[in-house]
């Protein structure tokens, strides 16, 4: 028999931090005077949107419908207002302003929010509810924000079947059985949370192009792109589309997709000229290329910046960008092969073409050389590149970090290579700085991610992960925030401002990642895991396979030696003093020691443990951390509400059983290989 269809919307978690829960204290009070008008200076669309979400947060959190006024530049209420030289703001902050940014402040007793567009209006409406929500007093309202970098994006790993790659939360809220879902509610939806935290970009489809994707830029789809394209533009958002670089085979006829010949330059040119007669402010397109199987210029022989630059020229006129992936890799080595090293495939492959891109191509990085793990050190193209745009690609989806059915908050991850100092150019040459065009001059520059939401309730799979996709948000507005402000905003937003609760889950959520890290991959190693679908401990399970991700594991020792003095030169690839730190074993971050090292697991680490030990010891630790997560998460009993406190218990559940079988398989497969007991003498198989 059918069930009833369950509607999402009615859960609880489906809000997200848009939740808007009623305030009762004095600081409510005061909000309520002030805000019974709202005073609306400029009109657009976004504008409207502002508009709409102020009443929306002021009924939800002080249970009032304001009045609204338009066109009025006497501030005594709460005004919004786009044109900005008009309003009696002191000049120097005018100057201190930036495009989307926005200022909030006390006048004649009302609050103005206003920013140079009407983007920085909406990001100013949302700043301003979220402060409310939180408990800030009107007094202390008072700033200007600018978000740090131009390109604050999302990806999609989307594909038109439905299915989501690396996707942890049901299906895809666009595409559905090759077609596109016609209710766009929950894209409404999805864009008005992306919007609150300053995203203004999102790709709709996965990287990997497949055959119907490749379609999104023909005459027949592209009315269905545009449709998304305008709910987005509504909250500011710009969409990009995901494109198969042998599009002039698959889509033109061509035989060839070659960048260098005239015929495929046309091709695109005349494609770019289609595509934006029907979504003019598309932000152009995201290409994975000669990576992982996709095609790309390597099977014409040219270089990536060839094929970037073709691109380019064609979306040029239109305004659009190239956004070109540098995860471009060996996947079909033979792991017998130790001098191949795929942690040095993306520095050698882009280096040699730094400066050679045009000023519309931008490179995506990963995070890491390798792929996302729950630790890696930092890309060395960061610091490396000097003279071309670059962006900073995150993973929100926990693809290696528990596939949402653990708790992992990665904001802390994030703040670390954020915070890494490349030392390219002196002191101050910092990730983050330099993905803000602060070292090197940047045409386009930011940041993209690759979403962790579908079409579940509560769009994570785990409530707990919405954190991830509210963090990288404000993390990437500004990424001087710490992981300590961001969860607890997070907690406020979500589910209360009672101290237990922001204490309990915000401890939670801060001490995951290193929670995650403990029963699983040791001391940067990686992987470790199923094959394919990558969830769960398999030692050996990428070992002997083509991927490039070994751990070289023997019955004396494991890890990969990098070194440039007898192992595969990637310590080499950083500036001073980086590279000799990772290059020597006792200066080496002991976190990431066998990322670079091949160690005993009888040597000693700062601690005074073997390296033996301190496997044992961390995967014991890691499964007892999961196991309090739960003892803390039974004392908000009461405290919040059933549905989610008992969504959140069965995820916690679930991680600590799978916590228990990566301890054991972990701690057994090294016992096994090295015959080294348990100091503590403690169960292992
Ligand atoms: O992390 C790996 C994933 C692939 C993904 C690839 C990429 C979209 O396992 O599923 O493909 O990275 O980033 O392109």
């Amino acid at each position: 028999m059918n069930q009833p269809q369950k509607d999402p919307k009615r859960e609880k978690a489906y809000d997200c931090w848009l939740a808007y829960r009623r305030l009762e204290d004095s600081v409510a009070n005061r909000y309520q005077a002030i805000c019974s008008e709202i005073v609306v200076m400029g009109q657009s669309a976004i504008m409207d949107m502002a508009v709409e979400e102020l009443k929306r947060g002021l009924g939800g959190i002080l249970g009032i419908e304001p009045r609204i006024l338009y066109g009025s530049a006497d501030v005594r209420a709460l005004a919004l207002g786009m044109d900005i030289e008009c309003l009696a703001i002191p000049v120097k902050e005018v100057e201190a302003l930036s495009h989307d940014g926005f200022i909030i402040m006390g006048q004649n007793g009302g609050i103005l929010i206003a920013g140079k567009s009407e983007r920085g209006v909406l990001y100013g409406t949302f700043s301003f509810l979220r402060s409310m929500q939180t408990g800030m007093s009107p007094d202390t309202l008072n700033r200007i924000e600018n978000p740090a970098a131009g390109i604050r994006m999302i990806n999609h790993w989307d594909n038109m079947d439905g299915s989501i790659e690396r996707g942890y939360a049901g299906n895809s809220i666009f595409f559905r059985d090759n077609q596109f879902i016609s209710d766009k509610d929950s894209v409404r939806d999805y864009a008005r949370l992306l919007a609150s935290v300053g995203i203004n970009g999102v790709s709709i489809n996965n990287v990997n192009v497949h055959d119907q994707e490749t379609r999104l830029i023909t005459r027949e789809l592209l009315p269905e792109v545009a449709l998304l394209a305008d709910i987005f533009r509504s909250y500011g958002i710009r969409l990009y589309l995901s494109i198969n670089y042998s599009s002039p085979i698959d889509l033109g006829g061509l035989s060839t997709a070659d960048p260098l010949d005239g015929t495929v330059q046309d091709w695109w040119c005349q494609k770019a000229s289609e595509v934006y007669s029907f979504i003019p402010d598309l932000g152009g397109f995201l290409v994975k290329a000669d990576s992982e199987f996709r095609p790309g210029p390597f099977t014409y022989g040219r270089t990536h910046a060839e094929g970037a630059n073709m691109l380019a020229k064609a979306l040029e006129p239109f305004g659009g960008i190239v956004i070109w992936r540098c995860f471009v890799y060996n996947c079909q080595q033979d792991w017998r092969d130790r001098a191949t090293d795929r942690a040095n495939a993306a520095y050698d492959h882009f280096m040699p073409l730094d400066g050679e891109f045009k000023d519309n191509v931008v490179l995506q990085i990963k995070n890491g050389p390798m792929d996302f793990q729950v630790r890696e050190p930092v890309s060395p193209l960061f610091g490396g590149l000097k003279k071309t745009n670059q962006i900073l690609e995150l993973q929100i989806t926990q693809e290696y970090t528990g596939q949402q059915r653990h708790v992992c908050f990665l904001i802390p991850q994030w703040k670390e290579v954020l915070d890494f100092e490349t030392w390219c150019d002196g002191p101050g040459s910092t990730v983050k700085n330099l993905v803000c065009g602060k070292v090197y001059p940047q045409k386009h520059c930011g940041f993209a991610a690759v979403s962790n939401i579908g079409d579940n309730a509560n769009w994570t799979g785990h409530i707990l992960a919405q954190a991830n996709l509210y963090g990288y948000g404000r993390l990437v507005w500004n990424p001087d925030l710490s992981s300590e402000t961001i969860a607890d905003e997070w907690v406020r937003l979500t589910f209360s401002n009672d101290p237990e609760v922001i204490e309990t889950i915000s401890k939670i959520l801060l001490k995951s990642w290193e929670t995650y890290e403990h029963y699983t991959s040791p001391l940067g190693i990686g992987w470790m895991v199923n094959p394919n679908h990558h969830y769960g401990p398999s030692v050996d399970g990428y070992e002997y396979s083509a991927w490039g991700t070994y751990h070289r594991a023997d019955w004396l020792g494991i890890g990969v030696d990098r070194t440039v003095a007898t192992g595969t030169g990637f310590a080499g690839r950083y500036h001073k003093p980086n590279a000799e730190m990772f290059e020597d074993m006792n200066k080496c971050p002991e976190e990431l020691l066998l990322f670079f090292h091949r160690v005993e697991y009888k040597h000693r680490l700062k601690s005074g443990k073997t390296l033996i030990q301190h496997i044992y010891d961390t995967h014991f630790e890691g499964v007892e951390e999961a196991e309090k997560f739960r003892t803390r998460w039974l004392s908000l009993k009461g405290k919040i509400d059933k549905e989610r406190f008992d969504a959140v218990l069965e995820r916690l559940e679930i991680q600590i059983r799978d916590a228990r079988e990566w301890r054991d398989v972990v701690n057994s497969y090294f016992y096994r290989k090295s015959g080294i007991p348990d100091e503590k003498g403690r169960r292992i198989y």
